[in-house]
């Protein structure tokens, strides 16, 4: 097994290692934010774009789906936006001279990070059959190469559309209707291995995959648990939402196995406090749960809950609440009933105070929000766990009510959008017969293929065309070397893409890289300045204004990408107004307006200054749009992960300096890691009992069933105060360790959080 393709142990030499930071943000974040941008872009650039960041005519920050705020800052962005935002908007260009000079077979041997710092793509290159070298291609011979393959198929479900959720709005309903009318519902994204299992989890639950709280719900909440999330890092704005929670006297619970910075401490940059005092500390609790340990802790918190209503009955459920919204309370109760505190203790590795109190804090408070992000969502019990999280909110009413909800935090800046726009496998009947009469035709009813199943189609040659609107697939899905593997056998890749990654050295027999405009830039078509649109993690939904010139010129858009395939694949087999579409965004607002509920006027509430908010069911009106027309208390079965003898539980996760597999620096500051990213954080009492030290390289072992054992060599171990069982390295280097059959249940998401592994001193010890 190779280990080069992406750094891995041993490759970085200046490798250090210091301590752990409890605070987060700060002057230091802002200083380090601006420093890269000033001396790639210049101070002009970086000027213009800054202060456009997240502003009401400005654009969209596209590092997250953190909403923004009724009133903005005047600098309304954080240190990991301005990186997201430097590393499109560099005036650094890949130059023609590259595809020459560097053939593919050399290419493989680069890391992700050398990848993404040789600059903006500016002219679509294709790479023939049998070749080593990618060459320059025209737009329009790109074009009839993807054509000439799609209309070669036996059948529209050979080819996979994937998305990656940067893409606005406008791109996604025309991309989506473009697979559909070809006549496939192959329509893999990022989501499927992200946030699936909330999707599924408060669906059947809630009636809908999304948040049920606005942005002003956090500064009236009593109680904030954040569950398997690292906000200092991936949605550093959120910490100013929760110290202005606690300042209204919220309290806040950090349910976590890493002490992460943010939520201990933080020290906002947009505050005189922040930059001079101490800051603040986020959590007053902070539980250090095992690993996959949640659905534990949440049932045995509602037992107590359960057991106080027992105890003095009618003074602790929300029984209007209850007998007017929701089905299956009783039998919940009932099986809630039997939780055994000796397997939670056991699963969670918390004490029987901790829980106590945690339910106590719960009974107490009137409105009760939980977040929660991937710590939650990349498990084996995903949607078990999601659907004890709302278990937990029904009992005492905390949806559909001013400072309670369930809050789950996005990723990217409009994955929510996409799936309201149709980016989905398994779109619902109601959206297919609103297309099928809006543009007359008859799409696809079969579901199509998600992630996963999109690489098994690849493994038994079911899938031969793969065609990628951003994101870096083969890098971000898992087992990395199963998956490349499955990449090379299609026939043709296609990449719309910013900037170089992974998934274009991984190719099928021929490929080709379309280079596109971000976000930052501004979009030019019929001589007018386009805007699009997105939505964030509270389902508001705003414009976004291209604020920059494009880096070069001959960049096409992803709307113009779309709509000119598909005029060249369709041949007016569906009567579409793609050349309309291309030249006007407001055209393709306009079907929207027809097609989805909530945008019937689109293009006159997308104008509004700050946009407009989707109608959402059970936050407006406790409406559940479930099959029964309730809410569903529901049960669910524990079943903890099995952890073998002497085996660890390895979490896959983001460093300071990444947005997913782009590697903007090889420093994680708050966790103390400088200059390498090959390292392992395991608890130093597990260390211990293995005869392991800090700073000592070991070999990473993944078991899986009869498969033989996935491996990551030479990564040096950091001891690190992590809960005692588990240990953690960074995504997407740790992808080659999870396997592709590691799932969570009823989401297909992979368990990437949840790796059962074992450690054994490496061969080779390179430097301690
Ligand atoms: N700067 C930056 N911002 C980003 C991204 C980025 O890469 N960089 N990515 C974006 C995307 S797509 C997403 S989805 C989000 C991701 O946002 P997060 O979900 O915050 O990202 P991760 O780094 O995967 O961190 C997972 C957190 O869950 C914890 N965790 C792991 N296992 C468990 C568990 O079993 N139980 C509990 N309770 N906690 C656990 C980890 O310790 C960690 O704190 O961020 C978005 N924003
Ligand atoms: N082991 C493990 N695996 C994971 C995760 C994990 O926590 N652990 N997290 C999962 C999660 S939550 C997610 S969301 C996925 C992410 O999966 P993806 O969304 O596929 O990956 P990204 O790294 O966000 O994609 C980055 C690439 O997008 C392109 N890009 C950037 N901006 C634009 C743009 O404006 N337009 C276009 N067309 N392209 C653009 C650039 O070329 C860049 O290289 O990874 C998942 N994989
Ligand atoms: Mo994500």
């Amino acid at each position: 097994m190779s280990d080069k393709h992406i750094p891995t142990g041993g490759d970085y030499p200046d490798l250090e290692v210091g301590h752990n930071k409890e605070w987060a943000v700060g002057v230091p974040a802002i200083l380090h934010s601006m420093e890269p941008a000033i001396k790639e872009m210049g101070a002009l650039r970086t000027a213009r774009l800054m202060t456009a960041i997240n502003q009401k005519s400005g654009f969209d920050c596209m590092s997250c789906a953190w909403p923004d705020p009724g009133h903005r800052n005047m600098l309304e962005f954080c240190e990991n936006g301005a990186k997201a935002v430097t590393w499109e908007a560099t005036p650094v260009i890949v130059p023609r001279a590259f595809w020459e000079e560097n053939s593919l077979t050399s290419l493989l041997d680069k890391s992700e990070y050398w990848l993404g710092m040789q600059g903006r793509l500016t002219e679509p290159v294709y790479k023939p059959r049998g070749a080593d070298h990618y060459e320059p291609v025209s737009w329009d011979r790109a074009f009839q190469i993807i054509a000439g393959h799609l209309k070669a198929l036996r059948s529209p479900d050979e080819a996979a559309f994937y998305t990656s959720g940067r893409t606005a709005n406008e791109t996604a309903f025309a991309y989506q209707l473009f697979a559909r009318a070809f006549g496939t519902n192959n329509l893999p994204d990022c989501s499927n291995m992200c946030h699936e299992s909330t999707g599924t989890a408060l669906t059947e639950t809630i009636g809908i995959g999304k948040s049920t709280i606005a942005y002003e719900d956090f500064e009236n909440s009593d109680l904030i648990i954040v569950m398997g999330q690292n906000p200092g890092t991936n949605h550093p704005r959120m910490l100013s939402a929760l110290e202005d929670a606690k300042r209204n006297g919220a309290t806040i619970v950090a349910v976590n196995p890493l002490p992460e910075a943010g939520l201990i401490r933080y020290k906002n940059p947009q505050k005189v406090r922040g930059i001079l005092g101490k800051g603040t500390a986020i959590a007053d609790h902070f539980l250090q749960i095992r690993s996959s340990g949640d659905m534990a802790l949440l049932q045995a918190v509602a037992r107590r809950v359960v057991e106080a209503e027992d105890a003095a009955p009618g003074t602790v459920l929300d029984h209007d609440f209850l007998s007017e919204y929701t089905l299956g309370l009783g039998e919940f109760m009932e099986h809630i009933r039997d939780v055994d505190d000796a397997a939670v203790l056991e699963a969670t590795g918390l004490t029987l105070e901790e829980i106590d109190l945690v339910a106590d804090l719960y009974i107490r408070s009137e409105r009760v929000i939980i977040t929660w992000a991937m710590g939650l969502t990349q498990q084996k019990n995903a949607v078990g766990t999601l659907k004890e999280v709302i278990n937990l909110l029904l009992l005492r009413g905390n949806i559909g009510k001013p400072g309670a909800g369930a809050s789950p935090i996005r990723g990217h800046s409009n994955v929510q959008g996409d799936r309201t726009m149709g980016i989905w496998e398994q779109m619902p009947e109601p959206f297919m017969d609103a297309l099928a009469e809006e543009f007359d035709f008859a799409p696809p009813r079969a579901h199509g293929a998600d992630a996963l199943q999109t690489v098994a189609g690849m493994q038994n040659g079911d899938i031969k065309v793969f065609f990628a609107m951003g994101g870096n697939f083969i890098a971000a899905i898992s087992d990395t070397e199963v998956s490349e593997a499955a990449m090379r056998g299609t026939a043709l890749t296609v990449q719309v893409s910013t900037k170089l990654n992974r998934s274009h050295v991984v190719t099928g027999e021929e490929a080709l890289i379309l280079p596109t405009l971000g976000r930052t830039e501004i979009d030019l078509q019929g001589g007018r300045p386009q805007f699009v649109s997105v939505e964030d993690s509270v389902c508001a939904v705003h414009a976004s204004h291209g604020k920059v010139p494009p880096v070069a010129p001959g960049i096409l858009s992803e709307v113009a990408i779309v709509c000119r395939l598909a005029r060249e694949t369709l041949d007016g087999s569906v009567d579409i107004d793609w050349e309309g579409f291309e030249q006007d965004y407001d055209l393709i607002r306009d079907r929207i307006s027809r097609v989805v509920p909530g945008f019937e006027s689109f293009n006159e509430d997308i104008r509004r200054k700050g946009g407009f908010i989707l109608p959402n069911g059970p936050r407006d009106a406790r409406r559940f749009d479930t099959a029964s027309g309730k809410a569903m208390v529901t049960v669910n079965h524990l079943e903890p992960l099995e952890r073998p003898a002497g085996r660890l539980i390895l979490q896959t996760m983001r460093s300071h300096d990444q947005f997913n597999t782009t590697i903007y620096s090889l420093n994680d500051r708050y966790r103390g890691i400088k200059k390498g990213r090959d390292v392992i954080f395991v608890n130093p009492d597990d260390l211990a009992e293995r005869g392991l030290h800090d700073g000592q390289r070991v070999d990473i072992f993944s078991e899986w069933k009869d498969d033989p054992d996935r491996v990551l060599r030479n990564y040096r171990v950091v001891s690190y105060p992590t809960a005692r069982g588990c240990a953690a390295a960074y995504y997407p280097e740790a992808n080659v360790l999870v396997p592709l059959l590691s799932v969570s249940d009823y989401s297909n998401t992979p368990a990437s959080k949840a790796v059962i592994i074992r450690l054994e001193p490496a061969e080779r010890q390179t430097r301690a």
